[in-house]
């Protein structure tokens, strides 16, 4: 392997779980009974608005209460002195490894702190609520949908909003539309970025993968991609994921102890 490699390092929900963040496929991975699945795509969104924009407020919220663990300070650490090409591609939407001093992050599937509008696609920070608390009885607004792209940057709702009898999106500050939504890439959406994701995993030698189930695509795909450019690939999972099979390496059990020894 090159001195200094290049390193591409892919985490999931599993590298938050220390912090008290949920995962999503394990042990209280549901939300109010509610599957991610089914929570977490654009049909859910124009069907019933209220439920997603709780969800991610109530996921908003609990941001404010947790704290990067040792395998985000490990990170931190290996980005910050790592003179080679790095690059932390995050699935999570939480902002701690940003929290713990990594620089070099790609949020893939958006940021609970980040606002969408479904109109002009602008990408603004966001702290607060995104459903409004004393939501403003309107009639539905006339003019044009926003229908929802199957994938593509200016993923969109369609309105008027069916269980949206009160509810209201908030209105961009850019466009004036009320079309403000999470910042969050749903099913069936595409994920940021992916050029210059597959860029960098074409150009690491080494791709470590840490805390994801291997459930859900592109991600999922990484390894292979990696695989197939020669890099050797690692894996830290509490549990072997599906693509267990595929690493040169996976070495069992949390990220908090993990990470700090392979950094460290
Ligand atoms: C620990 C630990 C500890 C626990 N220490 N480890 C059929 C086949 C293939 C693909 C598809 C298909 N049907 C549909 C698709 C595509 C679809 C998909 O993959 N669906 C699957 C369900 C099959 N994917 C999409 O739609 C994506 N877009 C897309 O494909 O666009 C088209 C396209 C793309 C590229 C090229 C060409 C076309 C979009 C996916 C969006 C995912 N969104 C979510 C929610 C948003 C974020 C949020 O709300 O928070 O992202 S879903 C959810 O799953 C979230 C996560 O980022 C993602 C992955 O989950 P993750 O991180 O792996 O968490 P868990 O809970 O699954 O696993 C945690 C792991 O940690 C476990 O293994 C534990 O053991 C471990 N662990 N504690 C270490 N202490």
């Amino acid at each position: 392997m090159p001195n200094p490699a290049n390193i591409v390092i892919l985490t999931g929900a599993g590298i938050s779980a220390e912090s008290g963040v949920a995962t999503f496929r394990g042990p209280g991975g549901l939300w109010e009974g509610h599957r991610v699945e089914d929570v977490c795509t654009p049909e859910a969104l124009a069907r019933d608005p209220v439920l997603v924009h709780r969800f991610y407020d109530a996921r908003r919220a609990a941001l404010r209460s947790v704290a990067p663990n040792a395998a985000h300070l490990a990170l931190a650490r290996l980005d910050e002195a790592w003179p080679g090409e790095l690059l932390i591609v995050t699935q999570n939407v939480d902002d701690l490894h940003e929290r713990a001093g990594a620089k070099r992050v790609l949020h893939m599937h958006g940021e609970l702190r980040s606002a969408l509008c479904a109109a002009c696609g602008a990408r603004t920070a966001w702290e607060g609520d995104m459903l409004s608390t004393s939501p403003v009885r309107r009639e539905p607004v006339e003019g044009p949908a926003f229908p929802s792209t199957p994938a593509g940057e200016g993923r969109g709702f369609d309105r008027p909003s069916p269980n949206g009898e009160g509810f209201v999106a908030r209105s961009c500050d850019r466009c004036g539309v009320p079309a403000i939504r999470p910042d969050i890439v749903f099913f069936g959406e595409m994920p940021y970025q992916m050029e210059r994701i597959e860029q960098a995993i074409a150009r690491c030698d080494l791709f470590v993968s840490i805390g994801t189930s291997g459930a859900v695509y592109p991600a999922a795909g990484f390894v292979q991609t990696a695989r197939w450019h020669g890099a050797a690939t690692l894996e830290l999972n509490l549990e072997p994921s599906l693509g267990s099979y595929l690493f040169d390496e996976t070495r069992l059990g949390p990220a908090g102890e993990l990470a700090p020894a392979w950094v460290d």
